[in-house]
């Protein structure tokens, strides 16, 4: 696509949506009401601590991150434990910041850490502000990534030959 085209009209900043995308079998484009209708709701209770806002308290709704970016089919063998651990997840705000997550921690054979994609944050409706990645196991609040515009999914190769490797 041209650098200077237009953007569609449905860009996930414009409508609180966010595409989930990389190596998967059904990319997707999903909004907060999508969120809220397609998987089993949860509640989270978290404390996380911010370098400049100190301890923040907030309750979180939404779905389990796994159970929808598990329904875009990443290009694993689910029936393969050692095959899932290789992939990662990049998830991005529309500010530009972003983190990664591996995929381990959130499968339920590994970490099981319930990280949620919420629908809520406290009182608010997350609908036009786009959804929010909720890490109860996270001390701090970095990975708590508001409006998130898209979430990738995939794999890092290790270099070939690492022992022969210069810097
Ligand atoms: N999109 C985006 N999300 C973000 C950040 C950011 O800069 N951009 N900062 C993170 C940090 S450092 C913290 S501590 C929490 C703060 O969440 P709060 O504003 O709800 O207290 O948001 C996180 N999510
Ligand atoms: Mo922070």
């Amino acid at each position: 696509m041209s650098r200077l085209s237009t953007p569609p009209r449905t860009s996930p900043a414009r409508t609180g949506s966010f595409v989930v995308c990389g190596d998967v079998t059904e990319p997707a484009t999903l909004s907060v009401a999508d969120l809220r209708h397609g998987w089993e709701q949860h509640r989270a209770d978290v404390t996380f601590d911010c370098a400049t806002n100190g301890p923040q308290h907030h309750t979180f709704h939404g779905p389990l991150l796994r159970e929808v970016v598990g329904d875009a089919r990443p290009r694993f063998d689910p029936h393969r434990r050692k095959d899932r651990s290789r992939f990662l997840l990049a998830v991005s705000g529309g500010d530009g910041h972003h983190t990664v997550l591996s995929w381990a921690e959130i499968d339920a054979d590994f970490g099981n850490t319930p990280v949620l994609l919420a629908t809520r944050l406290d009182e608010q409706d997350l609908a036009m502000a786009g959804t929010q990645l909720v890490v109860p196991s996270d001390r701090c609040g970095a990975r708590y990534i508001s409006a998130v515009t898209s979430i990738w999914i995939g794999t890092c190769r290790p270099p070939d030959n690492p022992m022969g490797a210069r810097s």
